[in-house]
């Protein structure tokens, strides 16, 4: 296995911001040289504007803001802001799915295709499943699942999936999510002017609204998905911007929901569709993605990943791209005027995300398969607009398995262990590996790029360090991108491990890194630690697991910090949430909550340091547990 490294992408990077310079485009590179150096209130998080008596900043001279409040509320309320911005937006993403759930038909766009999962699910709310049609099983839980965002008493349904010691220990901290609207709500009004300062109950909250996102919104968000477009499974897919065909209409599917992207996928496919191509001139269509849409649809049906949050103005200066289309989340407003230099279509899909310089192309659950049909002519019809003298593709993809949800990853799991005892079905297998120290433990790599820490760098380095020092790797969103155009999710990376490791993966013929998902997926690690948990008899927090974002830089991932810590597992960052300008709001995430949820953050901008962090932490949980 010979693995695309980093220099090799900024190699093509490189070439490919010659053709923009060619055609006057603006690029991310350019636009952060005059960013550079970021505003110094802003980053340490000490900045207040919401109320008009400001902007108040903290200084050592104007140490309170106009009201009176301190550096710690102010930077407690902004990182509870964060927050909840996130926990809206994965929650919201979730809903989408729910009213997607809703909406479908034996004959329709949108078919249950994993009825087994539904009807499991069913059962685990009390939902009485016996003969009755799925598909008004369906519409029942997804009627159930949407007043989880809204119910007026009592806490989210998911969380009995949690051991019960977890229960309990959010029960007693006051943290356990009610409904999930509920928590964005009460953490806008605890941090609007006049209300909490106090940094105890912001960090609090902000545990509470991440676990409404993690254990309430993207778990519905995952699970629906799964009921609506299938469980995950292993299959085989490629990554990295040479999965784009000079000779074919490109399609880019962008953004988060698979609602759109599974359309559109099912219309590419369409033999109809294709001849379509073909009659402009194509050879043919091909589909390939970008950030978590990406990930849904490579995931289920082996679609290429062209790449991750910062290669997304990458795929339209290649100059083959027909179409970029997208729906929410992570999609850079650069894509409109970068667009307009080239041939390119972007088309903007969703009320939630309109963009200028974009074509709207209005999407919705009613109308979607004839809005994709739409939207794949539209690509086709585009092909003869390509300038030929601007088309480059880079040369550079891997291989790359996926499809590990929880599922199927215990099932892959099932083979590896030489225990005489019935394990099927568990997490048993996975144990152990780990109790006899064949592997030493698991590092759950999530997160985006942000141009702060070299993009891709830090994933990659991270994961071989981690994957040689036998510790298996479960990675989701832009982290699972990142490895997988690197070569990390092809089985042949398994001779990067250490020798326990390889040989885990060489009987469950795996690769070391394995891909979880989007970034609503996380709720599957979440399962996962939660059944390990069970199966072990141990607490999450004594597990030699951690989770990381190292080049992480949206909200969202700033709530799922939130959850993945109140979940009991020690966060590794990369990139501090702003909130380096209050001492008490750092021993807070650093510390203190290690006294409610057992858990706690690291925040470590060397990247050398940070997975020796990991490394250690992993290996003082071993000892503790005297494996
Ligand atoms: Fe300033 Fe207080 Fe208003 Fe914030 S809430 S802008 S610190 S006066
Ligand atoms: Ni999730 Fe981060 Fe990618 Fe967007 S798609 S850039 S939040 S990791
Ligand atoms: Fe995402």
């Amino acid at each position: 296995l010979k693995l695309t490294t980093v220099e090799e992408m900024e190699a093509a990077t490189a070439r490919l911001l010659e053709t923009g310079a060619k055609v006057g485009a603006d690029a991310w590179q350019l636009r952060v040289k005059n960013q550079t150096p970021h505003c110094k209130f802003g980053e340490q998080g000490v900045c207040c504007r919401i109320c008009a008596m400001g902007p108040c900043r903290i200084t050592p001279k104007a140490p309170r803001g106009i009201c009176g409040c301190d550096v710690h509320g102010i930077v407690g309320r902004n990182y509870l802001k964060f927050t909840a911005g996130g926990a809206a937006t994965h929650s919201d993403h979730g809903r989408e799915i729910c009213h997607t759930l809703y909406e479908a038909k034996p004959d329709g766009a949108y078919k249950v295709k994993d009825p087994e999962k539904l009807i499991r699910i069913a059962k685990e709310w009390g939902v009485e499943t016996e003969g009755k049609d799925i598909y008004d099983l369906a519409h029942e839980m997804a009627e159930t699942a949407l007043m989880e965002y809204g119910k007026p008493f009592g806490v989210q349904r998911w969380l009995k999936r949690a051991p019960e010691h977890t229960q309990k220990l959010w029960h007693d901290a006051e943290i356990e999510p009610r409904a999930i609207d509920r928590e964005v709500a009460t953490s806008l009004h605890m941090a609007h002017m006049g209300c909490s300062s106090l940094p105890e109950a912001l960090v609090r909250q902000s545990l509470r609204a991440g676990l409404a996102d993690g254990w309430g919104g993207s778990m519905c968000g995952t699970e629906f998905s799964d009921v609506l477009f299938g469980t995950p499974k292993p299959l085989d897919t490629e990554a990295n911007l040479g999965v784009m065909n000079a000779d074919n209409v490109n399609i880019v599917v962008h953004g988060h929901d698979p609602s759109l992207s599974e359309m559109v996928c099912e219309y590419a496919d369409d033999p109809e569709m294709i001849a379509y191509a073909k009659s402009m001139g194509a050879k043919g269509i091909t589909v390939s993605g970008v950030c978590c849409t990406s990930n849904e649809v490579a995931m289920r049906r082996g679609v290429p990943m062209a790449g991750n949050f910062l290669q997304q103005e990458n795929v339209v200066l290649t100059g083959a791209c027909e179409a970029i289309v997208v729906d929410v989340q992570c999609i850079f407003p650069a894509l409109g005027p970068l667009s307009k230099c080239f041939h390119t279509k972007f088309i903007t899909t969703s009320p939630i995300a309109q963009m200028p310089d974009s074509d709207y192309i209005r999407f919705d659950v009613g109308t979607a398969a004839e809005k994709a049909k739409q939207i794949v002519m539209t690509a086709c019809e585009n092909f003869k607009n390509r300038k030929p003298d601007l088309v480059y593709i880079p040369d550079m993809k891997q291989k790359a398995t996926v499809g590990y949800s929880f599922e199927a990853l215990v099932k892959t799991l099932d083979g590896v262990t030489n225990s005489q005892v019935d394990v099927t079905g568990t997490t048993k297998p996975l144990i152990e590996c780990i109790t006899s120290g064949v592997i030493r433990g698991a590092v759950a790599m999530v997160g985006c790029n942000n141009p702060k820490i070299r993009p891709d760098y830090a994933h990659i380095e991270l994961m071989k360090k981690l994957i040689a020092n036998d510790i298996v790797v479960v990675a989701s969103g832009c982290s699972a991108q990142a490895a997988a155009k690197a070569g990390l999710m092809d089985k042949a990376a398994k001779d990067l491990c250490g020798a326990g490791l390889k040989r885990v993966c060489e009987l469950a013929d795996i690769p070391p890194v394995l891909h979880m998902g989007s970034c609503v997926d996380i709720s599957r690690m979440m399962v996962l630690v939660a059944e390990l948990a069970k199966d072990s008899g141990l607490n999450i927090s004594q597990l030699p697991v951690v989770g990381c974002a190292p080049e992480w830089m949206s909200e969202k991932a700033v709530s799922i910090g939130n959850y993945v810590v109140a979940t009991g597992i020690d966060t590794f960052l990369g990139v501090d949430p702003y909130v380096a300008g209050s001492s008490e709001m750092g021993q807070w995430l650093t510390e203190g909550v290690r006294d409610w949820v057992e858990a706690a953050y690291t925040v470590e901008t060397d990247i050398e340091k940070l997975v020796d962090k990991m490394i250690d932490r992993i290996e003082e949980k071993r000892t503790a547990l005297g494996i």
